[in-house]
């Protein structure tokens, strides 16, 4: 099976900003904007709470074609039959994620420099997130500002550590409509997005003009 290509837009449901009677309204929206992936970022649910959403958003995000990755829970994305997880530097291995979700699987990884992402790419990583870019309100315990030098240097690391692979390089941090196209410009081949989407009074607009920026 070909695994769908990280690309464009990516937006992300967290729960510190959806309450989670709204998560599957709100992955339906995004989903009419035209998103071909979506992220459910759930920091704040109990894992049974998270299971029972992560079913709904399984069976919208499927209905239309849409990758749907889980955050931190290789075992909910398992249980689930999500496409994927995404790994922070603290959660489950790359390597032990991929031996209990198996080759087809979307695996992300989170990285905050050029060592860390080349470790992902020779790891075995879909696709490398690099951030937060700019600044950013919505993870409070995030890592120094990144800037588009520092994106720049992990979209060149990843290319070399694993030539012909393409790798996509996710930027994420502070991503607007204003910021997504000099984050393109600079090697990422697709934008996170959380509060500029979720806090849009119309959040399937917003998508169709943030997958435009994106493009
Ligand atoms: N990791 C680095 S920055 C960030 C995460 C999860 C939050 C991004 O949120 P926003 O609202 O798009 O800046
Ligand atoms: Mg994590």
């Amino acid at each position: 099976m070909q695994k769908t290509p990280v690309s464009g837009l990516y937006p992300i449901i967290d729960t510190s900003i959806v309450p989670k009677d709204k998560i599957t309204t709100v992955a339906k929206a995004i989903i009419s904007g035209g998103a071909r992936i979506l992220q459910l970022r759930a920091k704040e649910l109990q894992v049974r709470d998270l299971m029972e959403v992560s079913l709904c958003v399984k069976e919208v995000t499927q209905r239309a074609a849409v990758t749907f990755i889980i955050n931190d829970r290789v075992d909910v994305a398992l249980l689930t039959g999500a496409d994927g997880v995404h790994l922070g530097q603290e959660d489950i291995p790359l390597k032990d994620a991929r031996s209990l979700l198996g080759p087809d699987a979307i695996i992300g990884v989170s990285t905050h420099n050029p060592e860390e992402a080349i470790e992902a790419a020779l790891a075995g990583a879909d696709y490398i997130s690099l951030g937060p870019l700019f600044p950013t309100k919505t993870k409070e315990d995030a890592h120094p500002v990144r800037g588009l030098a520092i994106l720049r240097a992990v979209a060149k690391a990843v290319k070399e550590a694993a030539p012909g692979k393409d790798i996509p390089i996710v930027a994420i941090g502070g991503i607007t409509e204003e910021t997504a196209p000099e984050a393109i410009a600079s090697g990422a081949a697709a934008c996170a997005v959380i509060s500029d989407i979720l806090e849009a009074n119309d959040i399937g607009a917003k998508v169709a003009s943030l997958i435009k920026k994106t493009a």
